[in-house]
């Protein structure tokens, strides 16, 4: 049995009921998003035991999010309700070909009144991984101290640390996210982004060049992802690549979560290099075909239906 561990807020997503721009959107399907939450969903259909760290409004749409990741089988004992502080609500634009943009109504988001005392060595027994993202860093500028708090101990415990810098522009600069990151970076074992996200955060362009910049941090797992086009793996000075799966998307916000929790579910499965990447792109290709952040992460025979590893029984 491996333990997974994340923080970060999640939201009431409002998912749009047509496509175009949102101002003419009039009727949205309420639904939960939120990438750390989508991460550990992701886990836990997988069969981890993955533990979610979050707060949310003492308000009915707390409620709701509570109860969906509990549903999920997350483990929510560190979950608590903030009075008086409204639950994050998010609403969606989506496009034709399934890509979208998010509008946030999530300041002051009820995380922010987690502090440092909060997190406690109790809450890292039975756990190997611990999941950070960029959301929760750009959220306000203390959730730092927290995330360094949380990967001390994990340091201290020999805790595998992954990273996925799920840079969100709306709220924060690039300049600032990038400060953020590489101060964190050489706790990183193993790196989950997106191509052009790397590129941005480190001003370089070509492979050979990225490659220099995950070096300058000695991470273990320098993994970029390229969406449809698929993954690719820099551990110990060799690339491994791997095709992404052919799928019809219908909305891929959150496919990066569930390819961040494929991958750590082979990680922690001990899967070669190149299934890895291949599961992990199964993850992530499967969320797009299902609208919602979460609602389209596999459970294990869905994907290995998909990578072609199990034939399912259709009727
Ligand atoms: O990765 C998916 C997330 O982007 C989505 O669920 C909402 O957390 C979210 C965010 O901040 O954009």
């Amino acid at each position: 049995e491996f333990g997974v561990l994340t923080i970060g807020d999640a939201m009431i997503t409002m998912n749009p009921s047509s496509t175009g721009p949102m101002k003419y959107v009039t009727q949205f399907e309420r639904k939960v998003g939120g990438a750390e939450m989508n991460f550990a969903i992701g886990c836990a259909r997988l069969g981890l035991n993955s533990k979610w760290i979050s707060r949310l409004g003492k308000d009915e749409f707390g409620r709701v999010i509570y109860n969906f990741a509990r549903g999920e089988g997350v483990d929510v004992s560190s979950v608590d309700f903030v009075e008086g502080i409204p639950t994050s609500v998010n609403f969606k634009e989506i496009h034709a070909d399934g890509s979208g943009k998010t509008f946030y109504y999530r300041d002051p988001s009820p995380i922010s009144f987690l502090s440092e005392e909060d997190i406690t060595e109790e809450l890292f027994e039975g756990i190997h991984v611990v999941h950070l993202t960029g959301v929760y860093l750009a959220l306000r500028e203390q959730n730092m101290a927290i995330a360094q708090k949380i990967l001390a101990i994990a340091k201290r415990k020999d805790i595998l640390v992954s990273f996925d810098p799920n840079i969100r522009l709306k709220l924060w600069t690039i300049e600032k996210a990038r400060e953020a990151y590489e101060t964190i970076f050489s706790d990183v074992d193993i790196l989950l982004t997106g191509l052009d996200e790397i590129q941005m955060i480190s001003n370089k362009q070509t492979l050979e060049e990225l490659v220099e910049y995950a070096e300058r941090f000695k991470i273990r797992d320098f993994v970029i992802k390229d969406g449809d086009k698929g993954s690719m793996l820099y551990r110990e000075g060799r690339w491994i690549k791997a095709p992404g799966f052919s799928v019809t998307p219908v909305d891929t916000v959150g496919a990066g979560d569930g390819f961040d929790a494929g991958y750590i579910y082979g990680t922690l499965n001990q899967f070669d290099e190149e299934s890895l990447l291949r599961f992990a792109n199964g993850v992530g290709a499967l969320v797009t075909t299902v609208t919602g952040d979460n609602e389209g992460l596999p459970y294990l025979e869905e994907v290995e239906n998909l990578i072609g590893n199990i034939k399912s029984v259709e009727r």
